[in-house]
């Protein structure tokens, strides 16, 4: 009897450490940044178009499978226009402006503030012009 009884504690003790490791695990899974990735092949973004809540941040694994350099900078059209004329050859002090070297894998994350729609274009010279551009559409 005694052996029963201890059975029947062991396993309900064992249902809520179950129980609780499961709300654990949600409440970890919650707070882990959405990750999104994005594959640069030919000189092109692949998917060109994704989509992101506002607010939440994400985690954009940005893969170059290219054997050339290249740039992923996202935001508004005011920033693109910097760019188009910028001079800075490197880019890694901003989540926003991550440059790819040569078959190489850069993760950044970003958290955006409003919703609507931003491009992620790559600056370097001719790259735009050939088609790297892509749309971030980001949900309320
Ligand atoms: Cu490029």
């Amino acid at each position: 009897m005694r052996t029963r009884r201890t059975s029947v504690a062991l396993a309900l003790g064992l249902s809520i450490a179950v129980g609780a490791g499961v709300a654990a695990a949600v409440v970890a899974h919650a707070r882990d940044p959405i990750v999104i990735p994005i594959t640069i092949h030919w000189s092109h973004f692949e998917p060109a178009s994704v989509r992101v809540p506002v607010g939440v941040p994400v985690t954009f694994v940005i893969t170059n499978t290219d054997p050339i350099d290249h740039e992923w900078i996202v935001g508004d059209a005011a920033t693109h226009e910097r760019h188009r004329t910028g001079t800075e050859p490197v880019h890694d002090a901003r989540p926003t402006e991550i440059s790819i070297p040569a078959e190489t894998e850069r993760r950044t994350t970003v958290t955006f503030a409003a919703s609507g729609s931003e491009q992620f274009i790559c600056h370097l010279p001719g790259h735009e012009a050939y088609g790297m551009i892509g749309t971030v559409v980001i949900t309320p």
